[in-house]
């Protein structure tokens, strides 16, 4: 069926150990001459050369300068092959490539008048013919060749090394990448830019030159991403002793780009999302994703382009270790518990249900057919979490000291999984052998404990059990090695000291392997409260049968503010699903905890902000065996009712009060401030049909955050001020693509029946540019995984409404549409006849789709 699988790996026949190209640059016509230096791979001497490429115009091909005769070669869809080489040999080639045909943005394309390229994973191969997999990696020289006019800015990967005037109003710069590279991390960017720059000194004593580039009308927006770039530079020398390799940084915002951003060697290529800011257009949280993308993609050029990939399967081994490395740095430069809530909420919404879904996979998956349908929560957050659990287990000193050596050892080289284990093993002299399963094994594991207190002896046993789900082609699973720290409270919330006397582990942290396990601790004189996993150190869901009244202890007494916050996710749930048999008593403790922590001044807002927000749909859908939509949803907003009801004057008088703080800018104590603000917002408005705090916040509004956050509760409250407010933030935004996905955001995310017929209006305005990736998931992303009630309206309107686009969406950006259709991805456990009417819209699907991408997900949501 096409499928690649991890087990059939062969070094490349062929490597490319230099590359020289040339491009002729023209939106309509790019010219590119490749001269590759080829040597053949000793252990398979007669193999033939065989070079990727797709929708190139062959001009002309030479060996060692001296043109190919027609029956030397043979090319067909996929690719060149020419047999009968002898040895190490320069193979020129010339190609005519259309970017302004470009509409999947893979390869070189163009956006508004602008030249960009995206490669990874397997893009480069539309540029010119190649060996376009990680394990081959040249060095490179790139000269660029454009009209001035239009094209007066030139980039390439590496340093520049020269730059010139070529007559008849054309112009040259030529780029020189010394590092070994594969072509996944090639680029070319050719436009009218302008910039804001920065010089920083490097720990090793040379000097880095900063610029990050965007339209000239943007440029003023693009301070606060120069900022991000010169504190991650320095974080990655502190943190993890990594120093930049180059003489300059250069990051681009581009409007047209399919992901948030890439890490190309030298010049990083940024959806404009993720780099434009300034107070007036930008959220708190639209700055606190600048700043964690841009150090994601910095943090790359060790974690992926220095250490690279051998091939596509070891994906997370640079983007689980990279996104790793990224919440580290957003934790060390902000507050640890709240990143660490975020995360966990990202995971357990999303990560979680894809490990539940029709499309769960390993973290390096066995087998693909499209590569890029494996950019998954899965192999980022998932795999990050693994190396978080590795810090865990080794310690920070112990996990750096294996890191240092991983990157010492694999420096300018393609590794693996193993190779990462090893040098940790090897650092740490921790056997990882069975930890290892976490990178082979789906779905996310279950830990149930049940416990037992024996009042005679003192003695308290903890029963502790693992069992990881089915998942698609993995019935049976094995016991993973877990680290799982726990403490004892007692009955006043006071920590208790504890000496287990265990199978194994010691401390507050045992180490999981097998099945079972049982923990002892003796001498105690009451039953304890157990609390577990801390900083939700492993990605577990674990199951411990609390009454109300003790996670109503824990959301005070715990001294992990993480497990603070979830005592309460974990009250709100059970009172949401009615698990508890005094299901007043319940709802009473969360009421007195949240009543709690709207009034108290001494705790971060953003803190509190994250504790007033109950679980999501999609985490309260992971939570049952059977997804009944309208019960969810019902729950979730009479819970929210009785929240504000019951706690309006407390709401209302932190609101107020915390006017003076939300004032300032982006010092965190506004930020903060501004965050619990629009959550205490929130909840008032559902209280008053006039809206008029809302109302008030949006007309008075000078940041984004408050103009946003106020907008969103008169269209989610359907205030009467909501389309003339939904107008005048339309007018003042016209002209900013980005702003104006913010309103059809909302619009589309709208809780009610009604956003469906707003989205169809949409699709009939000019505001409807399906090119534009940012503008499809604004539109068609947020109705789909931003708003159950009307994505599963129960006459099946939703699912249709995103089935219909999908057709042609597939046809101009085959990873937009694909990932799209991931949002069915939990249609078997819907209850009702909601899975029957999804199951129709995918068999309707057949046959319309014609991606591999499209037809690899639809193939595996239907299996
Ligand atoms: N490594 C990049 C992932 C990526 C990508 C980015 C933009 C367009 C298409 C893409 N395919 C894969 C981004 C990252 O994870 O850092
Ligand atoms: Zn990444």
């Amino acid at each position: 069926d096409g499928s690649i699988h991890l087990s059939d790996y062969r070094a490349p026949a062929w490597r490319i150990v230099h590359a020289d190209l040339e491009f002729d640059l023209d939106a309509g016509a790019t010219e590119v001459t490749a001269h590759l230096r080829l040597q053949p791979d000793p252990e398979q001497p007669d193999a033939p050369l065989r070079l990727d490429g797709e929708d190139l115009q062959l001009l002309d091909l030479r060996i060692d300068g001296a043109p190919l005769p027609s029956d030397a070669y043979r090319v067909d869809a996929a690719g060149l092959h020419i047999e009968g080489l002898d040895g190490a040999c320069t193979l020129t080639s010339r190609v005519r490539i259309r970017p302004i045909a470009n509409m999947r943005l893979e390869g070189l394309y163009a956006s508004r008048g602008a030249l960009f390229t995206q490669c990874e994973a397997e893009g480069f191969r539309r540029i010119t013919w190649f060996v376009d997999r990680p394990d081959v990696m040249p060095t490179w020289r790139i000269t660029l060749r454009a009209e001035r006019a239009q094209y007066p800015v030139l980039l390439a990967n590496g340093n520049p090394v020269e730059a010139g005037d070529l007559g008849d109003g054309r112009h040259f710069a030529t780029w020189h990448n010394p590092h070994p590279t594969p072509a996944y991390l090639f680029a070319v960017v050719a436009g009218d830019f302008g910039c804001v720059e920065s010089r920083l000194a490097r720990a090793d004593g040379r000097e880095v030159a900063l610029a990050v580039w965007a339209a000239h009308e943007d440029v003023p927006r693009c301070r606060y991403a120069l900022g991000a770039v010169e504190r991650a530079l320095r974080w990655d020398e502190e943190r993890f002793g990594r120093v930049y390799d180059l003489d300059v940084f250069n990051v681009v915002a581009a409007q047209d780009f399919t992901m948030g951003a890439m890490e190309n060697k030298g010049l990083n290529i940024f959806n404009a999302r993720y780099v434009l800011a300034d107070e007036d257009t930008a959220t708190d949280a639209d700055y606190m994703g600048i700043e964690s993308v841009v150090g994601h993609e910095y943090f790359h050029n060790w974690s992926g382009n220095r250490v690279t990939l051998r091939d596509w399967f070891q994906l997370s081994l640079k983007e689980g270790l990279t996104v790793f490395r990224d919440q580290e740095f957003t934790s060390d430069l902000h507050s640890r518990a709240v990143k660490r809530i975020e995360d966990v909420r990202l995971l357990r919404a999303r990560q979680f249900a894809e490990d539940a879904g029709s499309l769960a996979h390993p973290v390096r998956p066995p087998s693909y057919r499209e590569i890029n349908n494996f950019y998954t929560l899965t192999i980022y957050e998932k795999g990050a979490e693994i190396v978080r659990m590795l810090h865990t287990l080794l310690g920070e000193a112990r996990f750096r000291v294996g890191m240092d050596l991983y990157f010492a050892r694999n420096d300018g080289r393609a590794a693996t999984v193993e190779d990462f284990l090893a040098a940790h093993a090897e650092a740490s002299g921790r056997d990882l052998s069975q930890f290892a399963r976490w990178y082979a094994q789906a779905g996310t594991p279950h830990v149930e404990v049940k416990d037992d207190f024996d009042a005679d002896g003192g003695t308290y046993t903890l029963e502790i059990a693992q069992r990881t789900p089915p998942t698609p082609g993995q019935p049976d699973k094995a016991p993973l090695h877990l680290p799982l720290r726990f403490a004892l409270y007692d009955a006043e919330g006071r920590r208790l000291k504890v000496d287990p006397r265990a199978d194994d582990g010691s401390g507050d942290r045992i180490e999981l392997t097998a099945a079972r396990h049982r923990l002892r601790f003796h001498g105690l004189p009451s039953r304890p409260l157990p609390a577990f996993n801390q900083g939700f150190c492993a990605p577990v869901k674990l199951a411990y049968d609390y009454t109300p009244s003790q996670l109503g202890l824990l959301a005070r007494c715990e001294r992990d503010p993480f497990n603070r916050w979830d005592a309460l996710q974990r009250l709100a749930t059970g009172v949401l699903l009615e698990h508890f048999t005094d299901a007043a008593a319940a709802g009473a403790a969360l009421l007195a905890a949240l009543g709690d922590l709207i009034d108290d001044e001494g705790q971060d807002p953003a803190f509190a902000a994250e504790c007033l927000l109950l679980p999501d749909f999609d985490t309260l859908a992971e939570a049952v065996p059977s997804i009944d939509v309208d019960a969810l949803i019902g729950a979730r907003n009479d819970l929210l009712d009785r929240i504000a009801l019951e706690h309006v004057e407390r709401l209302d008088r932190r609101y107020h009060a915390l006017a003076a703080a939300a004032a300032g800018g982006l010092e965190p104590a506004a930020m903060s401030a501004r965050r619990l603000r629009n959550v205490c917002l929130d909840l008032l408005t559902r209280l008053d049909p006039g809206a008029a705090l809302a109302q008030a916040q949006f007309d008075a509004a000078r940041s984004m955050t408050d103009r946003l956050g106020a907008l969103r509760c008169l269209v989610h409250h359907d205030a009467p001020g909501r389309q003339a407010a939904l107008d005048a933030f339309a007018g003042r935004y016209a002209t900013d693509p980005l702003v104006t996905d913010k309103w059809i955001a909302l619009v589309a995310s709208r809780p009610h029946p009604d956003a469906l017929l707003d989205v169809r209006d949409l699709f009939a305005t000019q505001l409807w540019t399906p090119t534009n990736p940012n503008r499809v998931r604004a539109v068609l992303g947020s109705l789909s995984r931003m708003n159950p009630l009307a994505f599963h309206a129960p006459g099946g309107e939703g699912y249709a409404l995103l089935a219909e686009s999908l057709p042609e969406l597939d046809g101009i950006n085959p990873q937009v549409a694909a990932r799209l259709l991931a949002g069915f991805e939990s249609w078997r456990r819907l209850a009702g006849a909601r899975r029957n009417r999804v199951e129709a819209v995918l068999q309707g699907l057949e046959g319309r789709l014609s991606s591999p991408d499209s037809l690899e997900m639809l193939a595996r949501l239907r299996a």
